[in-house]
């Protein structure tokens, strides 16, 4: 399963998920390794830090264009059609594709090679507080496309005078030497009770019989009212499909669906709305990592995430701490579910910042991150750059030169950064939303309330004055099964009390609007730098452990989300 919904009918997609051969540099043994998949999954490979090769044969039906889409390859991967590299892309947390020019009918060698190692090459991925697999992580899909295809779609819904309004972009891309005239139709459709679906056909001047000039690509525009649409939110997220089909002299070439959703996120004053109505998000950090499959986490696990988190009573989650797998977005998008999605970064302080690629590679994640994400009215917030240097100038040139990135991509949804440079962040002017993490009662013992408050008097006076404010990250260690009638640290009476304590006083105080437990479940961390603090070489915050067990505190948050 690539997305939750059908994306195509006229553009053939077929899913390369199955068996693939895999082979360790410099080693003699082929394994048969599942994709999506970590390598890491085979007994053999439980650690494997390094590089190696997927290979597999695929079939081409017919002559023509083959564009292939990989959702997610940890943490770099560079691809191979016939021997001839095709596509290279670091980061394991966002998607990239590539085109074969006329792929000749009959069967084609395809290969993945991935590097999961730490150096300077991988600013991104370095020995942290959750682990970096190997693999081909997320879904695989080949399709056939046509010379001119779409190449990506933008739906903004905003309110205009209490109207409904949607602006659509429609990019298409045309990779013939020769110009081709196009028109392109496009509608939004609800199956609502009973397969009654509403059409609301969109059309935008000059999106018929235009000139599409090659080996190039033209975005349509339009801007139009759909008055009556069912409104989306936490308690009712309605959901539209947005169809959208290319005529090359007039017969049908290609198309693409998409769901959107219609709501609009604000921030006024203090506050977070949603549709002009005030939300306090009541969230989860979830790391992608599962005790027996590592990042590459099925979507029956994901729903089982999902289940857990609503259980309790969470209306929302931060994808801590890098862009997340689609499909878990459109569960979401499905439940209402709010959502914090950030780039890929944490805990980095100056040094690590100024690695030669950091910026680029940043930058890189940003922009596929909101390209491939834009559409999710799940996604309510943007977040960059958790924990990292912005109590230097030299980090604010680049928390700053990131916040201008994101509003170049989307003025829609505001902006936010989780620090814990506590009474020395230099950056609380440059986001819409100031976040911070507090583990109040874990790493130190200090009284809740006081320090809360003296962190919310600071922020008022360095910059955030005048701004919603996020508990983005608070919580406790147990070991899943530790009980201890002293509530001793690490024991699951300990973490219960202290999100316990915390929750009292962050759901409890005029001035923030949101809390993010840390952290739903437990996750493996990188034995490099990080055994020592880290008990099994996990982080053993969550909730639940990384099988999903819950512990005491889950009672606690059901009983307090609730
Ligand atoms: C930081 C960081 C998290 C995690 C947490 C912890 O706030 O953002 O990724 O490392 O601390 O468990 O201490």
């Amino acid at each position: 399963m690539i997305r939750l919904f059908k994306q195509h009918y006229i553009r053939k997609v077929e899913e390369l998920e199955g068996v693939w051969d895999f082979q360790l540099d410099g080693c003699d043994k082929v394994y048969r390794l599942a994709v999506p998949g970590c390598v890491e999954q085979h007994p053999d490979l439980l650690k494997t830090r390094g590089t190696g090769a997927y290979n597999r044969e695929v079939y081409v039906e017919q002559n023509g264009n083959i564009r292939l889409e990989f959702k997610g390859v940890s943490h770099t991967g560079d691809v191979f059609w016939d021997g001839e590299q095709i596509a290279h892309h670091y980061n394991a947390f966002t998607g990239f594709s590539a085109v074969v020019r006329n792929a000749k009918k009959g069967w084609h060698r395809l290969e993945v090679r991935i590097d999961n190692t730490f150096g300077e090459h991988s600013s991104l991925h370095v020995p942290n507080d959750y682990y970096t697999y190997g693999g081909i992580t997320r879904p695989v899909s080949m399709e056939r496309v046509a010379d001119i295809y779409i190449s990506g779609i933008h739906f903004t819904p905003y309110l205009e005078n209490g109207v409904w309004m949607g602006r659509l972009e429609i990019k298409i891309r045309n990779l013939a030497e020769e110009p081709a005239e196009i028109s392109v139709e496009s509608f939004l459709e609800r199956e609502g009770d009973g397969g009654v679906s509403q059409l609301f056909p969109a059309s935008g001047a000059g999106w018929n019989n235009v000139k599409v000039e090659p080996d190039s690509e033209i975005v349509f525009t339009a801007e139009q009212e759909f008055a009556g649409v069912a409104v989306w939110s936490h308690e009712n997220p309605a959901l539209y499909l947005w169809n959208t089909v290319l005529y090359v002299n007039g017969i049908p070439v290609d198309d693409m669906i998409d769901r959107v959703g219609f709501r609009e996120v604000k921030v006024s004053g203090k506050r977070i709305l949603i549709n002009g109505k005030q939300i306090f998000l009541k969230g989860f950090n979830r790391h992608e990592d599962y005790a027996t499959v590592g990042c590459a986490v099925p979507f029956q696990l994901m729903m089982q995430d999902m289940d857990l988190m609503t259980d309790m009573g969470a209306n929302a989650v931060r994808t801590c701490h890098y862009p997340n797998d689609e499909r878990f977005l459109d569960l979401c998008d499905e439940r209402g579910i709010f959502v914090w999605e950030e780039n890929h970064a944490r805990g980095f302080g100056l040094e690590r910042m100024q690695n030669p690629n950091f910026d680029k590679q940043c930058k890189d994640c940003i922009h596929e991150m909101i390209e491939s994400h834009y559409n999710h009215p799940s996604i309510i917030i943007w977040g960059i750059l958790n924990e990292c240097a912005s109590e230097t100038e030299e980090g604010r040139e680049k928390y700053a030169r990131q916040y201008t990135q994101i509003k170049g991509l989307d003025t829609s949804r505001p902006t936010t950064s989780a620090t814990c440079r506590h009474l020395k962040d230099i950056c609380l002017d440059l986001p819409d939303i100031v976040s911070f993490n507090m583990y109040s009662g874990w790493y130190k013992d200090v009284p809740v309330e006081e320090t809360n408050q003296k962190e919310i008097d600071w922020i008022r006076a360095s910059g955030g004055d005048g701004k919603p404010i996020i508990v983005s990250e608070f919580g406790a260690a147990a070991i899943y099964g530790c009980r201890d009638r002293a509530r001793s640290k690490w024991s699951e009476e300990r973490q219960a009390d202290i999100i316990r304590e915390n929750l009292e006083v962050y759901m409890n105080h005029p001035d923030i609007c949101g809390v993010f437990v840390w952290q739903f479940a437990d996750c493996r961390v990188t034995e490099e730098e990080w055994f020592s603090t880290r008990a099994r070489c996990h982080n053993n915050k969550g909730i639940v452990d990384e099988y999903r067990r819950p512990k005491m505190a889950y009672d606690v948050i059901r009983e307090m989300y609730r």
